[in-house]
């Protein structure tokens, strides 16, 4: 069992305490362009704490939405609305206006701080905004600069929500998870400390933005209480992300396993030579992907499953422990178990429905799904697997209809309810459809208007609107067109049809 102080603020033990454990002048951050040691960041947190107390008003638990790729200001920003006492709002820089107007209604948040070059899709929204990273006056950077570096963290409870994250949900509806500062070093002291086993020499990097709680644990929360470092790239395209683990002498990358494929594809495997710990999660990784990295590497992959709702990851192994093809056991401290549709224990080797306990369990902010979500203390992760009897957990399929395609999580009905707005629809469907490239794609089936020709050419204008209305991610990269949505007598839609033809 984990014990935290009861007093506690998770901002303060990783950054402050890495400062006092390993000195200011330790590499911290690192980009194409910079390099921030510790103590240039605990300064710059520092700094803008006072910016949100003396200027933007904040008062512990306020909440402060967070917008921007991953670069060392917005993990600045993310340490120093913890310090002030806030609860941050993380958000997905690909959303567009809609989709952020849903989440500040949802997480009403006090403030926003947003990089410069994010500002489009946030100034219609509802909620008093800061940029960074602009030249301009009332530029967040500018106002700190004139702050002092001495910052008296706020006194939070250990268990006190430090941060909201959303996820998308099944239904398109977003919902957010609230997480407490404790939750912050259970996934440190657990998943960090048994399974990816970091040294204070590692340089971390990877590609999940801050947003994702994968990306927030690996490459923000872990390096920091390693001591170690960490190599942030705003974009990375697959052939960039081989160039700067080459260039930097990456050693512990997280991504998903698309990107694994992709590197698999570079014709120069001794690129990814100093890498010593890859993570994987976001989707299943299949046997083949990562026997074939062992043999082109040398790198035994850390296959894993998290969730928003639990923060990190919960099932994993790592070295002699990895079977290929299994996501692992559960990691120390959680439990996890395959329950029937009831709610009662199915044997090992049958596939039931996945559910896992540990310290970081979930609570929905204010949303009645809680109830689906979490039954009797067990978390039901929307999974189906089969556990063995050596306790290892094998993946088969998401039970709802999530499409996790290239790591992102993206809802059917959500898409569905985009391409419906054109005004040549009439309706349409959405599902996932398997694919080696990106685990699975999003096909739609789409009921055109009458005289509406069925071509490339409205395909294409369907997918342009998709991406322009929600985040590029969710297009659909398959359509197909008929005359009628497959119902039943009371007007269901009948989605296993669409998976058969
Ligand atoms: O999708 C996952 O497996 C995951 C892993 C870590 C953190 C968050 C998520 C959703």
């Amino acid at each position: 069992e984990l014990q935290y102080p009861e007093r506690l603020n998770c901002a303060t033990a990783l950054l402050d305490g890495a400062v006092a454990r390993f000195g200011r002048d330790r590499r911290c951050i690192v980009t194409p362009a910079a390099t921030w040691s510790y103590g240039d960041l605990l300064d710059r947190a520092n700094q803008i704490a006072h910016v949100l107390v003396d200027d933007l008003g904040l008062v512990p638990g306020n909440r402060v939405l967070l917008r921007g790729p991953n670069t060392p200001w917005i993990v600045a920003c993310w340490l120093a609305v913890i310090k002030a006492g806030g609860v941050v709002v993380t958000t997905m820089p690909l959303l567009r206006t809609p989709e952020l107007t849903k989440l500040v209604d949802l997480c009403r948040p006090s403030i926003a701080l947003c990089d410069h070059r994010f500002l489009d899709e946030l100034l219609p929204v509802d909620v008093t905004t800061t940029a960074f990273g602009a030249s301009g006056v009332g530029d967040l950077i500018a106002l700190a600069a004139s702050k002092s570096v001495e910052f008296d963290d706020v006194d939070t409870a250990a268990d006190d929500v430090v941060m909201l994250a959303p996820t998308s949900g099944t239904t398109g509806v977003p919902k957010a998870t609230m997480h407490f500062h404790r939750d912050v070093l259970a996934n440190a002291d657990t998943f960090a400390r048994h399974i990816v086993r970091p040294t204070p020499d590692d340089l971390f990097t990877g590609t999940p933005p801050l947003a994702f709680t994968f990306g927030l644990g690996g490459l923000v929360v872990f390096p920091l209480w390693a001591g170690a470092a960490t190599l942030l790239l705003e974009k990375p395209a697959p052939g960039q992300l081989a160039d700067a683990i080459e260039r930097f002498g990456v050693t512990v990358l997280f991504t998903a396993p698309t990107a694994y494929r992709a590197m698999l594809r570079t014709d120069r495997p001794e690129a990814l030579r100093s890498l010593r710990r890859c993570v994987s999660a976001g989707e299943h990784l299949p046997a083949a992907v990562w026997q074939q990295f062992h043999e082109r590497t040398g790198v035994r992959i850390i296959n894993g499953i998290g969730g928003t709702e639990m923060l990190h990851i919960y099932i994993s192994a790592a070295d002699d422990d990895i079977r290929p093809g299994s996501t692992g056991r559960a990691v120390p401290g959680f439990t996890a178990k395959i329950v029937d549709a009831l709610g009662e224990d199915v044997p090992d080797g049958q596939p039931g429905l996945l559910a896992v306990q540990g310290p970081t369990g979930c609570r929905y902010l204010a949303d009645e799904r809680q109830r689906d979500y979490v039954k009797n203390g067990w978390n039901l992760t929307g999974d189906t697997y089969t556990r063995d009897a050596d306790g290892y957990f094998w993946y088969h399929a998401r039970s709802d209809d999530m499409i996790v395609s290239s790591g992102y999580n993206i809802a059917a009905p959500e898409v569905e309810s985009v391409l419906d707005q054109h005004p040549d629809v009439v309706e349409s469907a959405v599902i996932g459809l398997p694919d080696d490239e990106r685990g699975m794609i999003v096909h739609a089936t789409v009921v055109v208007k009458p005289g509406v020709a069925q071509d490339e050419t409205t395909i294409r204008a369907l997918q342009d609107f998709v991406k322009a209305t929600a985040a590029p991610y969710k297009y659909p990269r398959s359509i197909a067109f008929v005359d009628a949505l497959p119902r039943t007598e009371s007007g269901k839609l009948q989605r296993f049809k669409l998976r058969q033809n």
